[in-house]
Parts: structure tokens; sequence; C-alpha cells
């Protein structure tokens, strides 16, 4: 029995008054290996390398991600961390035995193919200096360099790395071609060359041009002909999501230099809590949604799980972005909306009868009408002499509360399952980690606490449905990202000190931590760098 997991997780507390001692936290750590351990010896056992994941009701092994073992690639970091030595050896020989081929005329993803299988690879590199894991880094890299050679320079969204035939229809996702910059900069950096460099840096010359003027963010889909958006709505959610976030990842990781980046991240964040952040009727529950395509923008009032990395984005932003870049109000808006936002994430574990947060909600704000703006309610809040010192969406510790049944929450869930998804944990871990403030780490331990209750399988972890109900349902699935991210931000909301700061780690979008490193003179002066 994992102790610190033990018994019925009590997600509906409110934990934030209260903490543990630190050596139950020790306790909760080692837990948290424990089942890191648990899944990946199903996977060695039911699933063993070059299956990509393991099935964790049948026992089985399912090829869904090139057949390259992109469970035991995703999870090398993770290993590493938790000084997992026999797993980590046994990885390393997979790792130097991986054929990264394709039949003719199949392609992979070149998104997932970035951030699982070279970011995994890059990260594993950084950790152990481990000479494999550079080489495969590269020859991966090159393999999959063949989909930047599209008309406009955006990378095509399918790849085949043995032909170099790219897919894709002339569409790409904006989170698809702007989430492999800072794999492909930092493998630039590692090898010298600047062909990694530039292939990625170019999508960011697209970025800064098509910034939508009226609301500074970017529709969901480009043309990989043209370079031109052609989508139709805007989000930070599905599609979207890490595009946003490589903007100040990038900067992060250039040792902030590259300031550019940093200014359209800003700018888009305004953006986006102009346009898209709003506030639900009665519980004051702030959250983030899309709109439909229309001018003003008209709000969906869909709040994804997938969206729940954006408080913790804003708050890596707050803690990390100097004055000139983020003067003090808008420093202050961006802490207000993750602390709002980063609460309703957690509401949506909390409320729920299985602990375990929806896909995706509609808020309902009870009229036909448009709902008022977040940053219009702060406006009014702040000329009506900011009562109670924080503004409507931020919760003061009596406010809030987590609510069963099913009437009242100001909310209805639209997918009701969970994917095993890292997001809110993500972003309760930087909460944590960037504020100090306990609450997260707490609340965070509690929607660990229910992962491991609801999800559990004889060999491992399994997504679910029904998280409306007490036993939702187990599936057939165990997507890499679990050992990847959601178990690793677990582990480190557990333990004492943080191995990854931010003063000196940056996590690409699966959680594969890449140093901060400083660009060269000869690398600025010869690749042309702004
Ligand atoms: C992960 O693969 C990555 O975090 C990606 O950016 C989007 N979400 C999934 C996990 O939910």
């Amino acid at each position: 029995m994992n102790k610190g997991t033990a018994g019925t997780p009590s997600p509906d507390t409110d934990t934030s008054a209260s903490d543990a001692p630190a050596s139950e936290w020790k306790i909760r750590a080692e837990s948290v290996k424990e089942a890191f351990l648990h899944t990946y010896n199903g996977y060695e056992t039911y699933a063993p390398f070059p299956s990509d994941e393991l099935q964790p009701l049948g026992n089985k092994g399912i090829q869904n991600f090139n057949g390259w073992g992109v469970t035991m690639v995703d999870a090398l970091d993770t290993m590493l961390l938790m000084d997992l030595t026999d797993q980590y050896t046994r990885a390393v020989a997979h790792v130097a035995s991986i054929d990264f081929s394709m039949p003719p005329g199949i392609f992979g993803s070149f998104f997932e193919t970035v951030i699982r299988y070279l970011g995994g690879l890059l990260s594993a590199y950084a950790l152990s200096n481990e000479p494999i894991m550079l080489a495969r880094a590269i020859e991966l890299g090159e393999k999959l360099l063949p989909a930047f050679g599209t008309p406009s320079g955006l990378p095509a969204s399918g790849v085949n790395p043995k032909t170099g035939d790219i897919s894709g229809f002339s569409n790409v996702l904006l989170a698809e071609m702007a989430s492999c910059q800072m794999e492909y900069k930092y493998l630039a950096h590692i090898t010298g060359r600047k062909e990694f460099f530039t292939a990625a840096d170019k999508v960011m010359d697209v970025m800064a041009n098509t910034q939508d003027p009226n609301v500074y963010m970017w529709p969901t889909t480009f043309s990989t002909t043209n370079g031109r958006s052609i989508g139709s709505t805007f989000t930070v959610g599905s599609l979207a999501d890490s595009a946003y976030e490589y903007l100040l990842k990038q900067y992060l990781m250039s040792n902030k230099t590259e300031t550019h980046l940093a200014e359209l991240y800003v700018s888009s964040m305004n953006g986006i809590l102009s346009n898209l952040v709003y506030l639900s009727p009665t519980r004051n529950l702030l959250y983030v949604t899309d709109s439909y395509y229309s001018m003003p923008i008209y709000p969906t009032r869909n709040f994804e799980h997938l969206s729940c990395f954006f408080p913790g984005l804003l708050a890596l932003g707050v803690s990390t972005l100097p004055e000139s870049l983020l003067p003090p109000a808008m420093r202050q808006l961006h802490m207000w909306a993750a602390e709002g936002i980063a609460h309703t994430c957690w509401i949506m574990y909390a409320d729920a009868e299985s602990g375990l947060g929806a896909e995706a909600v509609t808020f309902d704000n009870g009229w036909a009408g448009k709902p008022e703006k977040w940053v219009e309610s702060v406006e009014k809040w702040e000329k009506a002499g900011k009562k109670g010192g924080k503004p409507p969406g931020v919760m003061g510790p009596e406010e809030g509360k987590p609510m069963k049944g099913s009437k009242g929450k100001d909310y209805a869930i639209n997918k009701n399952t969970y994917l095993l998804r890292p997001e809110t944990l993500e972003s309760m871990y930087i909460m944590y980690r960037t504020t100090g403030e306990s609450k997260w780490r707490n609340r965070g331990w509690r929607i660990w606490e229910a992962i491991v209750a609801k999800t559990k399988t004889d060999s491992g972890f399994a997504t679910v449905v029904s998280v409306d109900t007490e036993d939702p349902v187990r599936q057939e699935s165990l997507p890499s990202y679990f050992l990847a991210e959601t178990v690793k931000y677990a582990y480190l909301l557990a333990i004492d000190s943080d191995p990854f700061p931010v003063s000196e780690f940056v996590f690409n979008t699966e959680a594969h931590p890449f140093p901060i490193f400083q660009w060269r003179d000869w690398e600025r002066e010869k690749w042309g760098m702004k």
C-alpha cells in the first residue's frame, strides 16, 4: 500500500490552511516514485520496448506513436529525477537501438515526435551527459527537418523520417508549428549547427508578422503554402496552447536574450486576458475560453483541461520577466489571472464526485447575452475602491469552496473523461514554487490522491470516463505523457527542494527540463540572430 495515498481522497477539502510536516511529504514523494515504478514495470513486462504505450486493462502493448517506444523515451528524465538507475540503464540500451524509420506513405506527427521523442532525448542528455542521447537526438532532429520543406517554411503536420515525405493537406495547427523551437534551438546550441536554428526560428518570424492587430493572438490554423493564418477561432487550449508557452520559454531558455519573443508573449497574454477570460455568474469562477470567429470576439464559454497549463504559464512569466517587459500594473493583472484560473482548475477536480477534473466544461452565465469580460469587471472593482483587496475571480481564504451535486455549479461537463492529463498539476506545481503558498501544493496533492484512487490498475494507470461519478470507468489507454508529465509534477510537488529552479531550467511542453543557456557571440553573428 502506498502510505501517502492510502484511503479515500478528499479533494473537496480546502487544505489551504493546513500543511503536512516534511516527514509526511517525504513519504508522499516515495509513494509517487512507487507509482512510477508500478507503471513502468507494467510497461516493461506487458508492453516491452519498442511498444509505444501499455494498454493498462488488457496488459498489452500498442504502437500508436511511431512504434519507437514512446513511453520509454518520454519517461527517461523522470527516471533520472527519481534516481532509477536500473530502469535508466536498460533504457539507454533501447535508445541506442531505436530504428527511426517508417514505411513509405506513413507519416508521424511532427509535433508529437518533437515534444515527446526529441524533447525526451534532449533532456535526458542534459541531465545525464549520456552521449547516445545526443547522438540519437541529432539523428532524429535531422530526420524530421524535411518537415520544414514547405513553400512557407512552416513545418508540415506529418513527416516520414525515412523518406522525408510530408503530409498535412497544406495546413498546420498553431501549436504544431510553434512548439518545436525549444527543442531545435537547444539542439542547435549543443551541436553548433545553424540549420536546426534557422528552420525553427523562421516560424517565429511568421508569428511576429501575423499577430492579429485587434486581439493580439493567432488563429488556430495556418497555411503551409503561404504562411498566412486561415483559422477562424482564437483559443489558448487545444490546437494553440504550447505556441503561447514557447514564446516565453524561448526567451527564458536563451537566458532572457530573445527579447522580441518575450514581447510577443506579453502582448499575446494581454490579448488573451482582455478577450478570452470571463467570470462565472454566481461563484465568480475565473475561466479562459475560446472564441467563435467574430469581431469583436464572442466567447464559447468552453473551458478545457488543456487550458489549465495557462495559469502556471502566467505565474512563470510574473516570476521571471523584468519590469521593462512586464510593468507593475500588468504584472499584477497577470498574477490575479493566474491565481483565479488556477483556483478554477483545482475546483474542476474538487467539485467532481470522483475527485478528477473533466476534459471540458461549458460555463453558463444564465442569460443568453454575452458575459462581461473579466478585465472590465476588474476595472469596475478598481473604480469602486478595490473592495476586499482582491478583484472578482481571485478568491480569498473563505471564498470559492468546492460544491457537490449537479445544480448551482455555474458549469456543465461537456466531455466527461479524465485522460491522465498533467495541466492542473503542472499549474499547482508552478504556483507553489513561484509563490511559496502551500495551498497549491496541498491542492495538487489532493488531485494526485484522486488519480491514484480512481485510475490505478493492476499494471499501471488508466484514463477514465464519467468523472462526475464516484467510480469512473477505466479505459484502455495510458498516454506516455502520464510518466513524462503527470507523475513528474506530482513528484516535484512532493519533494522538498526543486531540482529544476526557474533560474536554471525551462520545461518543454511535455515537461522535459532543458537547461538555460547563453547564445555565443559567433552564433548570434553567423546565424543572424535578433
Ligand atoms: C501533452 O502531450 C503536452 O503537454 C501537450 O502540449 C498538450 N497536452 C498533452 C497532455 O495533456
